[in-house]
């Protein structure tokens, strides 16, 4: 592992990982790999930047296309509605008009032949008390990242979105995820939630200290010295799982945009053995579904809210009743956090809260700014 990198790539990694726009990011990475000193133990290391820097100008490439198509217009664009936009991605016929049309009263056209669907088609599907708005979209096909057609807008659709659902056709689902997946990752999105595998928190003293549950493929040192070169001298690193110096660096750069996803396997009236095929390939979570036969569709709802990692949470006013519509919040937010969205004023002056929930003890139980609320909660903001 490169444990002694000399200055100037120290330097220039720094650089890289700081660099706030594509050109820079290229830039510094190039400069970074070339200063890197040529020996052995170094390859990994090489070999993983070289892929980053592919990985980097294909997506510059994207970056300039779609500013030349979108500058004659015609760019999918779809206007959020509800709690949240999941825009539906899967290859042709696997069954994404018929899964918006079983769930939503949208108006899609269901096809016999390929590519049926030209344009994005959204649809408002009820899940309990909020709506999620589920949108129908032009097929996943390989090579879309770099597509001159609709490849390049439908990814970039799928940047916007709070989510994603993955269709898999039951007939080849291990084949079209890998497809799918290799295309999101090319447009620079995970639907892996990374910050799962490593966490750098940062501390005001104590140095760099290290947990890792798994076996470190680097030395302590060198994680000491990667953080050190951006600056960073005090922090906690948690590691689950192995990881190595690359992963440090992957940690500690942002370009990959993480987006929430649910995996649907479709047409599991005539391949029910479609999520038994993908479960043995994959270790990820999907739900087998027949779009048109209606099975399992009632799962969908409550997976995608799930996947998304919000909580609903219902204000109340002092011997008010709670509020009808509840406030869409991420999962781990506080109740100060609360307090910020209503109203700047509930936030200066927060004293405490009464919440009614399954967060607290009991009803109305008096809590701090702190206390993190859970899905469903009541919260009664008091001021001084
Ligand atoms: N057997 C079966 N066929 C389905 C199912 N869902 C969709 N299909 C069929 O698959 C074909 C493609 O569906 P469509 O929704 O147009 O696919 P899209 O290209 O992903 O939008 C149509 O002939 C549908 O009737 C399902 O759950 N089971
Ligand atoms: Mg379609």
């Amino acid at each position: 592992m490169p444990a002694n990198l000399p200055p100037q790539a120290r330097a220039a990694e720094r650089r890289y990982i700081e660099a706030k726009n594509l050109p820079d990011k290229i830039k510094y990475l190039q400069e970074f790999i070339s200063t890197i000193p040529e020996h052995k133990g170094n390859e990994k290391m090489r070999g993983y930047l070289r892929r980053r820097l592919a990985q980097l100008k294909e997506e510059l490439e994207l970056q300039k296309k779609r500013r030349a198509t979108s500058s004659g217009g015609g760019g999918f664009s779809i206007k959020k509605e509800g709690a949240a936009q999941i825009v539906i991605l899967g290859m042709t016929g696997s069954g994404k008009s018929a899964l918006l049309s079983a769930l939503t009263k949208a108006k899609t056209e269901i096809g016999s032949h390929p590519f049926t669907t030209k344009d994005p088609v959204p649809g408002m599907m009820a899940y309990e008390d909020i709506q999620f708005q589920l949108v129908d979209t032009p097929a996943v096909y390989e090579g879309a990242y770099c597509g001159s057609s609709w490849g390049t807008q439908l990814l970039s659709m799928a940047r916007n979105a709070d989510g994603i659902l993955i269709l898999l056709d039951g007939a080849d689902p291990v084949n079209q995820f890998n497809v799918i997946t290799s295309e999101l990752s090319l447009a620079g999105i995970t639907i892996e939630k990374k910050e799962n595998k490593i966490e750098i928190e940062k501390t005001n003293g104590g140095g760099i200290q290290i947990a890792c549950t798994g076996r470190m493929t680097c030395k302590v040192e060198e994680v000491d010295k990667i953080l050190k070169g951006v600056g960073v001298r005090n922090a906690i690193v948690r590691i689950w799982g192995d990881a190595g110096s690359e992963d440090i660096i992957e940690a500690l750069d942002q370009t990959k945009m993480y987006k929430p996803c649910l995996t649907v396997i479709n047409k599991v009236d005539r391949y029910p053995e479609g999520p038994r095929l993908f479960n043995a390939v994959f270790h990820w979570d999907a739900i087998g579904v027949s779009a048109t036969s209606r099975i399992g569709l009632e799962a969908v709802g409550s997976r995608i809210f799930d996947s998304l990692g919000i909580v609903r949470v219902y204000t109340k006013e002092v011997g008010g009743e709670p509020a009808v519509r509840p406030i869409i919040m991420k999962r781990g937010a506080k109740v100060i956090d609360v307090a910020k969205i209503v109203h700047s004023h509930l936030y200066k002056n927060f004293k405490y809260a009464r919440v009614w929930g399954s967060s607290v003890n009991f009803k109305g139980e008096r809590v701090g700014a702190d206390h993190e609320i859970a899905d469903k909660d009541i919260v009664e903001i008091r001021i001084r």
